[in-house]
């Protein structure tokens, strides 16, 4: 009898976006993650009815969509650019207000990060909040995956690591780890589980955004598995995966 050999996929976490050049991005699945705030407010914004979001690069882009009419979330150092109707928290997107429409978002750090990515064969954007989602996509996909931190201005974060290193202690057994970069988020997140909160209580953008008075968002975007929906990058904007019909049936199988 044949049996049909699993695929040899490999799994990989890449910890800064200053050491993405050492990965090769052809082929790859991306999933971008910057869980405080910008991938799980994206994640929000599509569940409420957002029908694309364009996540840009500069500010600039930012005035010219606002003067076509466009909804635009701009973020800075946590906070919102003057002049602009959102900033990145995700209770800003959890109304009627976006719904159908095409909101534009640019973020510290977030944004950057899929800019980056567009090299790669797809990518789509991860967080606490659709976790689940995202880690039953990519059971389903033959495709080498990167897990692409945003971190901080090219460095280290602790809370994008630990997602990293939730979505690797789920595919465990269905990719190779090949980099200690895996491992480490992994063991991470094992650290972490139990009291993310407290785990990640001294972490540089936990102060930060301490400071800015929204342990509420924080506390939000720590929870695991709330949405299904998986934003993906379709040329320059990124869409529910769940409204591509195809995929739809591919996931709902
Ligand atoms: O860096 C980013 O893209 C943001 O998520 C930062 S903040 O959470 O809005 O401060």
């Amino acid at each position: 009898m044949k049996t049909e050999k699993p695929p040899v996929r490999k799994l990989d976490v890449c910890l800064t976006p200053e050491l993405l050049h050492l990965y090769d991005l052809e082929d790859r699945i991306v999933v971008v993650l910057d869980v405080l705030r910008a991938t799980s407010t994206m994640t929000v914004a599509l569940a409420y009815g957002a029908e694309k979001i364009i996540p840009v690069a500069t500010v600039e882009e930012c005035h010219r969509y606002k003067k076509l009419g466009f909804p635009v979330a701009a973020e800075y150092l946590g906070k919102t650019i003057d002049g602009f109707e959102y900033g990145n928290s995700p209770f800003e997107f959890m109304s009627e207000k976006i719904k159908g429409k095409t909101l534009i978002i640019k973020t510290t750090n977030g944004t950057e990060a899929i800019q980056k990515s567009k090299a790669s064969s797809m990518v789509i954007i991860g967080s606490f909040l659709n976790m689940k989602a995202i880690v039953k996509f990519l059971r389903s996909e033959k495709n080498d995956v990167l897990l692409f931190c945003a971190g901080w201005k090219g460095k280290f974060n602790l809370e994008d690591t630990v997602c990293a290193g939730a979505i690797t202690s789920e595919l465990l057994y269905d990719y190779i780890i090949e980099n200690d970069s895996t491992l480490a988020a992994y063991h991470l997140y094992n650290l972490a589980k139990n009291d993310m909160k407290e785990f990640l209580k001294n972490s540089s953008h936990f102060r930060r955004l301490g400071n800015l008075d929204i342990e509420k968002d924080v506390e939000f975007c720590l929870k695991k598995n709330i949405y299904n929906v998986i934003p993906v990058l379709e040329r320059d904007y990124l869409i529910d995966i769940n409204r591509i019909p195809e995929i739809e049936s591919l996931l709902k199988g």
